[in-house]
């Protein structure tokens, strides 16, 4: 029987992960203030998230393997679970400086803190850069190293392409509802979310357990790829509707600018009057102006259409995961597993 990873469990392993990554730093015989600033970032910008990322890769394997893991494959997974973490720091660090938003996980984004500002670009480009030092420390004898490399390289590459689109499709001070459209924002949750998101925890396990076929990465790639949109959309309707309390960041989407799942829910809906009200109020950054469009949104019902949302989209993943080829070693409870842990979130 597969066993689910204990979330403290994943927790307490971390440490070791950051002595690893100062003794590897260390080498350069940084000043001792320099050492801190990095073991500070380490951890701020892995604390207090959901982990569904890190923890998916543990409970992947363990019900590919259908039994608990053993001692070494433990810290090997956990290990894999937590560079899966520290990429999504990298990705967290500099999107907040990119949205401008204030908070995140509870607390003011990193860049927001006094003391550090712009340093926050470096910081984020050594979160990425901790991936690669732990992957050769653990993994340099693995026989899919150099996919486990390929595989990290591939997906940032993609979610920067993702990332570009989002940034793109949201100029400030030049508001252009027409440029909105469905299929842009399906684009870009695709890449700037779905495949760091799901695709690739699921496939780091996959390679771990050298099950990593072609055949095994297409299915888990069709399945992964529409639960990371699924996910998109929940992370889009949170930033309108969740509060800050529960979700942990104050939303930006509307004052942004953004392509995402509300505007281009309402865009289709709207009469002339509440057209021209998206239009004036929509991407500026102004609480009034963004109060206006969120009216708006009310008066269309968004609310009850992102549940109803919800509820088709889940049941078409369900679909397709029923019909998993279980004959290479994949399992369907692998991706039952993962929904499970986003379906009805509400943070
Ligand atoms: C999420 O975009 C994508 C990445 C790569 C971080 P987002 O700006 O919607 O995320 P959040 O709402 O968490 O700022
Ligand atoms: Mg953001
Ligand atoms: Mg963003
Ligand atoms: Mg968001």
């Amino acid at each position: 029987m597969a066993q689910k990873a204990s979330r403290e469990d994943f927790e307490a392993f971390f440490p070791t992960l950051i002595n690893d990554l100062s003794e590897q730093v260390s080498t350069t015989k940084l000043p001792a203030n320099a050492l801190k600033w990095f073991q500070d970032s380490l951890k701020h910008n892995t604390a207090n998230g959901k982990l569904n990322r890190g923890l998916s890769v543990l409970d992947t394997a363990s019900i590919l393997l259908s039994r608990p893991l053993n001692e070494t494959e433990y810290t090997h997974l956990a290990t894999l679970g937590w560079l899966t973490e520290l990429l999504q720091a990298f990705f967290l660090v500099s999107d907040d400086i990119m949205d401008s938003s204030h908070t995140r996980r509870g607390a003011p984004c990193w860049f927001r803190l006094p003391d550090v500002g712009m340093i926050a670009i470096n910081d984020a480009f050594m979160l990425e850069s901790s991936i690669y030092i732990l992957l050769k420390k653990y993994f340099r004898d693995h026989p899919k190293y150099i996919d486990f490399v390929e595989l990290f390289h591939e997906v940032s590459f993609l979610t920067e392409v993702g990332q570009l689109c989002d940034l793109l499709t949201a100029p400030e001070e030049k508001v252009d509802l027409g440029n909105f459209s469905y299929e842009k924002s399906k684009f870009i949750m695709v890449y700037k979310t779905a495949y760091y998101s799901f695709h690739l925890p699921v496939a780091l396990a996959l390679l771990y357990l050298q099950l990593a076929t072609p055949g095994n990465l297409k299915q888990s790639h069709d399945i992964l790829i529409p639960t990371g949109v699924y996910f998109q959309v929940q992370d889009d309707y949170l930033d309108v509707y969740g509060s800050p309390e529960q979700i942990g960041k104050i939303g930006t989407d509307i004052q942004d600018n953004k392509c995402g799942w509300a505007i281009n829910e309402a865009l289709p809906l709207c009469d002339a009057n509440q057209r021209r009200i998206l239009e004036d109020n929509y991407g500026q950054k102004d609480k009034e102006k963004e109060k206006k469009v969120k009216a708006v949104f009310e008066e269309l019902h968004l609310k009850q259409r992102y549940l109803d949302f919800e509820e088709k989209e889940v049941t078409r993943i369900r679909d397709r995961i029923a019909h998993v080829d279980d004959s290479e070693g994949l399992k369907s409870a692998v991706f039952e597993s993962f929904l499970n842990k986003i379906y009805r979130r509400s943070k």
